[in-house]
């Protein structure tokens, strides 16, 4: 039974993942076995996550990639075939938010975010399906969130782009599936990394953010996720064991979306 978790042979390429969730995920993906590719958008961010891998003593190999450039993409994937091999897994986790009130935000702020949380999951998984074609299998895994199914003030862009990944999934899933392609998503609840750290900020008195709080009182864990909890269902979906598991998003929220929240 434990073989159908075994990522051992495998080539998987992590998204923007010199550090928060993506880190958690490639170095859970090395410790099941497989070969550990990532990107961040520039060389400072990849030599920050070598660094990273190499003080958790794990192997990879990083390149410098803006998943929002589809040449930049192409070449990068191209040189990952010739120098590692066809990847079998692809986590299109690298991600940006912009907290801004919808009628304050510019149009050029809300194609950003949709260009890095969108319209990059489908350069980046366009570019990587034919090898899983000719390979004849393929896990593609989208770190969607709780804003692929519920909307909250300041994160029009986010949701939007976060909803449409969602479909992403399943569209992948539902064209590709005949290929032995697997694509699910992970929608993590609110995560303690520095994408939210504005969040959780202490006010100047000491107490906690007044978003710190709401938090608790919404996850039923009463705590915030960590880039930890999200390692295991990251390794059962790109495993065997997730291979009849298809167009699904596996929510990890600590059970945020099932709880009307405690009573203040
Ligand atoms: P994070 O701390 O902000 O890290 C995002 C990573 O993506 C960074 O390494 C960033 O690099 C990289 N990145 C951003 N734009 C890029 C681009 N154009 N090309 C290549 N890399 C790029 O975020 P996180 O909290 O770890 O979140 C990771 C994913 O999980 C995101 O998709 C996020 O939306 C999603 N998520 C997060 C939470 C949460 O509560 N934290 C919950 C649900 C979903 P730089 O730092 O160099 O820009
Ligand atoms: C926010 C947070 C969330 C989390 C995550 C929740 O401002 O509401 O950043 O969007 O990042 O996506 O799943």
């Amino acid at each position: 039974m434990s073989d159908q978790f075994s990522l051992n042979g495998k080539i998987a390429l992590v998204t923007g993942a010199s550090y928060g969730i993506g880190f958690a995920i490639a170095s859970a993906f090395a410790k099941a076995g497989a070969k550990i590719i990532f990107n961040d958008i520039n060389q400072q961010a990849v030599d920050r996550g070598l660094a990273s891998y190499k003080e958790a003593g794990i192997e990879v190999k990083g390149y410098v990639c803006d998943v929002t450039d589809e040449n930049a993409v192409n070449a990068m994937v191209a040189q990952i075939e010739k120098e590692i091999g066809v990847i079998d897994i692809l986590v299109n986790n690298a991600g940006i938010i912009k907290r801004i009130p919808m009628h304050e935000m510019s149009a050029a702020e809300f194609r950003q975010v949709v260009d890095v949380d969108l319209n990059a999951p489908f350069i980046v998984s366009k570019a990587v399906i034919p090898g899983m074609i000719k390979k004849g299998h393929g896990k593609i895994i989208n770190i969607c969130s709780m804003m692929s199914e519920l909307g909250r003030e300041t994160v029009s862009a986010y949701a939007a782009a976060k909803g449409g990944l969602k479909m992403l999934t399943r569209n992948i899933c539902s064209e590709y599936g005949q290929y032995n392609i697997q694509c699910n998503g992970i929608g993590p609840g609110y995560i303690a990394t520095p994408q939210t750290a504005p969040l959780r900020e202490k006010q100047a008195d000491g107490s906690r953010h007044p978003f710190d709080s709401f938090i608790i009182a919404k996850t039923p864990a009463a705590r915030w996720g960590t880039p930890e909890d999200l390692q295991g269902p990251a390794v059962f979906l790109a495993s065997d064991a997730s291979n009849f598991v298809n167009g699904h998003v596996l929510y990890v929220d600590g059970g945020i979306l099932a709880y009307i929240g405690k009573q203040p």
